[in-house]
């Protein structure tokens, strides 16, 4: 089953043009003499999928011939950013695609590269993790099928109008994207609503049965995910909402012909938009059925692998090991259970068995409106056979718990499924963590809160299901593809292998005091600032100094993340400036990037104000050569691949014990940024590992921030001692940076000052004269350059291939599958 055309499979530039050229003609049914650069675009993404079809077939082949452990990976977002410039690298034909287009009249292929479209099929961290994670998979040849929802509208496009976000549609499918097989039949059914019946089956036991209501079909849409210089090519799976047919055919039978294109309508609206939500749970109806419709059509998939290669149903866990990234597939648990009960006759003990040895769970959040409840009698109306199956679960796991702690009915309505109080509802973390084998936080600390804080009783009674695995980010698209400067000096010194194996960078530590390699690698990071300055002017207009410091917080907009912090500190810089005081004659170029959830008013109002600091700021004359502010707009994967390259100090300033992990934190470091950071999420790991000597350490722990606000944590109380904070807050009072506005940024002056739940006061002068220590360091460049060679050095730990091979050992017990292609 091996084809090799050489038009399609050849990997030199002859064989590119050849394959774009027939593109061109007979696909796209343009002339060469007329094709636009997104015509090229197209011709040239095609060209390369030819090239993966070979290594995707061979990797299915593999699996089907020699049965063999697959993971899937069950997530509601994959972040997977522009597939051109990755699958070029990870085939290693860029240079051939550069020669080919320079036929075409392209002189630089990064001009291509912009036409690209990103499909935003996530918000934020968790999204991205499941792309790199996916990267990592194929890179270590391991089989595996990501499987999610095909939004048809990704994250909204932001746009910055009088300093507030705007959202827009995210129309990415409009010029067509050439990076999916749409998969018709292998299409799935599944039902929502209606109700349960019991029923007698033959051997006269009584069954439940679930007549739903309504109906979908999910049409499978796979994106190949190729690893790097490897033949595995796993696939990424996506779900697309159709409507039924036989519906259809029934109503216009009956002639109710509107009634039939409203069902359709209906059921085509379940992939049409992402929830641009990440942090605080809604539980919107259509959300939930979003979940179990991916979840439903996944493991029917997975199922139904098993019964075309004639494997035993009971032998699920055999074949495949499913991950729940965080609660949002959690529904998976009730879903497998009820196929191998209703529709394939197994009984409840081994039902369960085979669940739980499959499943299991991350968990990426430990705040608590972020944790997903859904209300019982909405939960009943659209999935009443899930909730009953439930009801079974939670009623043998609370007798297990009823012979544990007797008489404790504390502790069983604690850890029940189901929350009694107030509107009673079902508590997907406790549906997860009771039908998972493994479950793991996603950083050392992160990992250590949750069995300390979020579930200290499921920690007791499961000490062995407890587990971390510190997140990763792939070096392929986060260095090699983002940074070829740096990734040519990497190269030069350690030899190629370090994209496999970050380990090997730590070879750099020996160049730490060569004055001669230091300049190198500050003109890697030069050439990134450089790039990074005539972009940030082509869409802000700002001119930047690409030899200032650039000083940089992308992520999405949140109070515990602390946007608003950063802004102080910005404030009192001017101030200094201002008044003559500033110590350290360091021109800063302070960058933020990053969407607000569209109904979270108090992270739009911190966009707001960070636009109302830049306005300030940029047109004070006072500051030219010393303060930029710049808010980069519209903050996603492609622009990543500008920013982390091009950073010296990266911001990771949430209040400890609120960011799960991080990876931007990862990714800054690996590019040689250093870090102004709390002890929080991946941060701890990353101090440690780059030594406490090589990283800006400000703020309160997790445990003195349990202690301020046991002991009634008081703002005032800081403020009072901190005479230039003081006077940050008077000048936004008086609406220095709102045009006169006293009003437009109380809402947030009255957070900070009345309860701030996130700590910014508290941690504010530490902050501050940290700040001051980033400066007077930058003045002595070579030692800023060493303390970043070190942190490039040192962060081979945090690629996703570690993380990965971590999953692999420990949870999913799964191993590499070579791919070889015998043709
Ligand atoms: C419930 C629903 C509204 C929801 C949707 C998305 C809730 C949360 C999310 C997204 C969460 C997220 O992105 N979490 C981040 O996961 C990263 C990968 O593990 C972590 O590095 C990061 O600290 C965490 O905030």
């Amino acid at each position: 089953g091996c084809y090799l055309d050489p038009e399609k499979a050849g990997m030199d530039s002859d064989a590119v043009f050849q394959g774009m050229t027939a593109h061109l003609f007979y696909t796209l049914g343009k002339l060469a003499t007329s094709a636009s650069p997104h015509d090229l675009y197209m011709a040239l993404s095609y060209a390369v999928k030819d090239r993966l079809m070979t290594r995707y077939l061979a990797s299915q082949e593999v699996i089907r011939k020699k049965p063999q452990k697959t993971v899937a990976y069950l997530s509601a977002e994959f972040l997977i950013g522009p597939q051109l410039s990755n699958n070029l690298l990870n085939l290693g034909i860029t240079q051939e695609a550069e020669d080919a287009l320079k036929r075409f009249g392209i002189e630089s292929l990064s001009t291509i590269l912009e036409v690209e479209e990103e499909p935003g099929l996530g918000n934020g961290g968790l999204g991205r993790l499941a792309a790199c994670y996916m990267e990592s998979l194929a890179s270590l040849q391991v089989p595996a099928v990501g499987y999610g929802i095909r939004y048809e509208f990704g994250i909204f496009n932001q746009l910055i109008r009088d300093g507030w976000q705007v959202e827009v549609t995210d129309k990415w499918l409009k010029g067509g994207w050439p990076w999916e097989l749409p998969q018709p039949d292998e299409s799935c059914f599944v039902g929502f609503g209606g109700r349960t019946e019991s029923y007698r089956d033959d051997k006269g036991n009584y069954r439940s049965r679930w007549i739903p209501s309504e109906h979908a079909i999910g049409v499978p849409h796979d994106v190949p995910v190729l690893g790097y210089r490897v033949n595995t090519c796993d696939r990424l799976r996506l779900w697309r909402a159709d409507a039924t047919e036989s519906f259809d055919f029934y109503a216009f039978n009956i002639g109710d012909y509107y009634g039939a294109v409203e069902e359709k309508v209906a059921s085509e609206t379940l992939s049409k938009v992402l929830y641009p939500n990440d942090g605080t749970d809604e539980g919107r109806r259509l959300r939930l059925k979003q979940q179990h419709f991916f979840v439903s059509c996944s493991l029917q998939d997975m199922l139904r692998s098993l019964e075309k290669r004639s494997i035993p149903i009971t032998e699920f866990p055999k074949h495949w090991t499913v991950q729940l990234n965080d609660t949002h597939p959690a529904i998976a648990v009730a879903e497998l259970m009820r196929l191998l009960i209703d529709q394939y006759q197994i009984g409840w003990e081994k039902a369960w068995n085979i669940t739980t040895s499959s499943v299991a769970y991350t968990n990426h959040t430990l705040l608590p409106e972020a944790l997903e409840k859904w209300d019982l009698g909405l939960f009943n109306d659209l999935l009443p056979r899930h909730l009953e199956i439930i009801y079974e679960i939670n009623w043998r796991f609370l007798q297990q718990l009823r012979l544990r702690y007797p008489g404790d009915d504390k502790i069983l309505q604690k850890l029940s499924i189901i929350d009694e109080e107030g509107f009673k509802s079902v508590r997907m973390a406790h549906l997860a963590t009771i039908g998972a084998h493994h479950i793991n936080g996603v950083a050392a600390l992160h990992s250590d809160l949750i069995k300390r804080q979020l579930m200290p009783e499921f920690a007791a009674l499961w000490p062995e299901k407890f587990t971390n695995v510190t997140n990763g980010v792939t070096p392929r698209r986060w260095v090699a593809l983002s940074n070829p400067s740096l990734s040519n000096l990497l190269e030069e010194e350690v030899g190629p292998n370090w994209i496999t194996n970050m380990e090997l960078l730590k070879k750099l530590e020996e160049k730490k005091d060569d004055n001669n390699f230091l300049e190198k690698f500050e003109e890697t990071k030069l050439n990134g600032k450089r790039k990074l300055s005539s972009f940030v002017h082509s869409k802000t207009g700002i001119l930047v100094d690409p030899s200032s410091l650039f000083d940089v917080q992308v992520k999405r907009i949140h109070q515990y993340k602390r946007q608003h912090l950063n802004a102080l500190q910005i404030i009192a810089q001017y101030l200094r400036i201002k008044n003559g005081t500033n110590k350290f004659e360091v021109p800063r170029t302070i960058i933020f990037g990053g969407k607000a959830a569209p109904g979270y008013f108090m992270a739009k109002l911190m966009i707001r104000f960070i636009n109302g600091i830049a306005d300030v700021v940029n047109s004070d004359p006072d500051m030219d050569g010393l303060l930029r502010v710049v808010f980069l707009p519209d903050y996603n994967v492609k622009l990543g691949e500008i920013v982390y390259p091009a950073t010296d100090l990266s911001e990771q300033i949430s209040t400890a014990g609120k960011e799960a992990s991080g990876t931007g934190n990862m990714k800054f470091a690996m590019n040689g940024a250093l870090t102004i950071g709390t002890l929080d999420g991946a941060n701890v790991e990353l101090r440690d590992l780059v030594k406490k000597e090589n990283f800006f350490l400000f703020g309160k722990t997790e445990s003195e921030i349990m202690d301020l606000k046991n002991n009634n944590y008081s703002p005032k109380t800081f403020i009072n001692q901190c005479p230039e904070l003081k006077e940050v807050l008077r000048l936004i009072e008086i609406g220095h940076f709102s045009n006169g506005d006293k009003e437009l940024f109380k809402p947030l002056l009255n957070s900070l000052t009345g309860h701030d739940p996130f700590f910014v006061m508290a941690d504010f002068e530490d902050y501050l004269n940290k700040q001051d220590v980033v400066s007077e360091c930058w003045n002595n460049k070579k030692a800023w350059n060493k303390m970043a060679l070190l942190n490039t050095a040192r962060s081979g730990y945090f690629s996703s291939d570690r993380s990965i091979r971590e999953y692999c050992e420990s949870i999913w017990k799964v191993s590499p599958m070579p791919v070889e292609i015998t043709c």
